[in-house]
């Protein structure tokens, strides 16, 4: 039955091609790297057993060429393709192509990844199952009477939300039926005039919400495990800032509860290899299933950690070549706490612009409980034609408050220079009462004034040594309330005011670089 995998092509870059080369070679697994124009210097390139250069920079033109990497394992003949996460990790396309072409695909079959890639159609499956969703409608709603109806029963406010839609686009807020009426009328026309047709759905509207999503796993035999819960609440604009486990709202009785949910949510679409059920948690505590990622996840290793050490990517590729989940749920239990904070190459002082470049130097924090999952190195290039993660700080602590003493130490002995990063944010994160006392929620950044409290901080901390770059500091900060306060969310990563902030951003003189990365 089993027939050991002896090479596998890594369809990615970064810090997570290095996490998959690792256990490669743990299971002495031919590794094999794929890379771009940009990434020659890359460490994957280098760590990898075999490199093959697949493109030029831009990811159409490599990380998400298809047929290049299909032909490349055939012609150097990997057995199988781990596709990591982003790229071409949630395409079914790209899994069916892996399957007629006799490369095993380590995730799910393209068939249930065809069922977690439509949200209605898996909303559906979801129903069927009893695995609770959020009120509203059953499926594609096509008319304003009918969704004034369903709003009616599941009480305003309501979201209309496409069918088509991802990580918050296309989402409208509605408070009353008349709100409801012209946000239908416009949600419509957008959506046929850029896929053709109209296809939305209405919910009710759930405030302040957590986002805790279940870890899976599950065999060829059938055999299904969750992996506990990961709490990632911290979000801005939709990407995850902060992830930890166990959630502070979580107990066993809970953990069981939701677990067995989300087994039989992935049983519902017959899933194989490892995945996530999201669900958003409401303030009187009900889950409501949202959608299922068929993916490794960034937030992977906090998970590794408190399952006492548990190798996802290992299991992934012993699920891949048809072995059993060796263990047992009731084997599992609950051990310390861990948190991620992810670290990424964006000017938190300056709306979060891109920082790309050299990186002359660095310095990797370490220690007892610290993980850092990372393709930094002194000299090493962080591009700007790819994800804005640099590196992922894990610690792990026999509880939380041990493991957020060690994040907060780990943070202030990191030095990342050339660039800026998110580290700032997350120094003043670690430290805020509300995240210490565990009142988390989506909108917990803006619920707290976080970036305010991180201005605040900076300031105290460079008026002491560099005034100079409190005011070029204060002075962009200004420019960036200006900039931004006439354009919606939506609009504000496009257009020229945007364009230039970004271009301001690259060119912040390196002294006020300097003071501010020493926060
Ligand atoms: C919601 C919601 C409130 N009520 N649905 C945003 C992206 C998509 N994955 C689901 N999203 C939401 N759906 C109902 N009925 C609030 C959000 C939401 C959100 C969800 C998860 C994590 C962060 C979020 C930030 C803002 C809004």
């Amino acid at each position: 039955m089993t027939n050991k995998i002896k090479s596998i092509l890594i369809a990615n870059r970064g810090e997570i091609a290095l996490r998959v080369i690792r256990a490669c070679k743990e299971l002495d697994i031919k590794s094999i790297a794929v890379y771009s124009d940009e990434d020659t210097r890359s460490v994957h390139v280098k760590r990898a057993d075999e490199a093959y250069h697949i493109g030029q920079a831009a990811a159409s033109d490599s990380y998400l060429n298809m047929t290049k990497i299909i032909d490349l394992s055939n012609q150097v003949g990997a057995e199988a393709i781990h596709p990591g996460y982003g790229f071409l990790s949630e395409n079914e396309n790209f899994a069916e192509l892996c399957e007629k072409n006799n490369i095993i695909f380590i995730g799910p079959k393209s068939k249930a990844m065809d069922m977690t890639g439509d949200k209605m159609k898996c909303k559906a499956i979801m129903k069927k199952a009893k695995v609770p969703t959020v009120p509203g409608s059953d499926g594609v709603v096509d008319n304003i009477e009918k969704a004034a109806d369903i709003a009616h029963s599941a009480g305003y406010p309501v979201l209309l939300k496409s069918a088509f839609g991802g990580g918050g686009r296309g989402i409208r807020f509605a408070n009353d039926e008349k709100q409801l009426r012209q946000e239908f009328e416009m949600a419509s026309a957008e959506s046929k005039a850029a896929f053709g047709k109209a296809a939305l759905f209405v919910e009710k509207y759930l405030q302040k919400i957590r986002h805790i999503e279940f870890q899976l796993v599950r065999d060829s035999h059938g055999n299904s495990r969750h992996l506990f819960e990961r709490e990632c609440s911290i979000q801005r604009r939709h990407q995850k800032l902060i992830e930890m486990s166990p959630s502070p709202v979580v107990d066993e009785k809970t953990r069981e509860n939701i677990g067995k949910i989300a087994v039989r949510a992935v049983e519902a679409v017959d899933y194989l290899n490892a995945g996530t059920a999201e669900f958003l948690r409401d303030e009187s505590g009900n889950f409501y299933f949202i959608e299922i990622n068929s993916r490794l996840q960034v937030e992977h290793p906090v998970t590794e950690l408190v399952t006492g050490g548990i190798d996802l990517v290992k299991l992934q590729i012993a699920i891949a070549q048809g072995e059993e989940i060796p263990f047992q749920q009731q084997d599992l239990k609950m051990h310390g706490c861990a948190i991620e904070c992810r670290i990424n190459a964006e000017d938190p002082f300056y709306d979060f612009a891109p920082s790309v470049g050299p990186v002359p130097n660095c310095n990797l924090p370490y220690g007892p409980g610290i993980r850092v999952d990372t393709y930094l190195y002194p000299g090493c290039l962080v591009s700007g034609f790819y994800d804005s993660l640099v590196a992922k700080l894990i610690a792990w602590g026999t509880d939380f408050e041990e493991a957020r003493i060690r994040t907060r130490n780990a943070l202030a002995e990191f030095s990342i220079e050339g660039i800026n990063t998110t580290i700032p944010l997350h120094k003043t994160i670690i430290e805020e009462m509300n995240f210490i006392k565990g009142d988390l929620s989506t909108d917990y950044l803006d619920r707290f004034n976080l970036l305010d409290k991180m201005h605040e901080k900076a300031k105290n901390r460079l008026q002491k040594n560099s005034p100079a770059a409190v005011a070029a500091m204060l002075l962009q900060a200004e420019y960036i309330k200006k900039g931004s306060s006439s354009s919606s969310t939506a609009a504000a990563s496009s257009g020229t005011s945007s364009d230039n902030r970004r271009h301001a951003g690259w060119n912040r003189p390196y002294t006020t670089r300097r003071a501010i990365n020493a926060i």
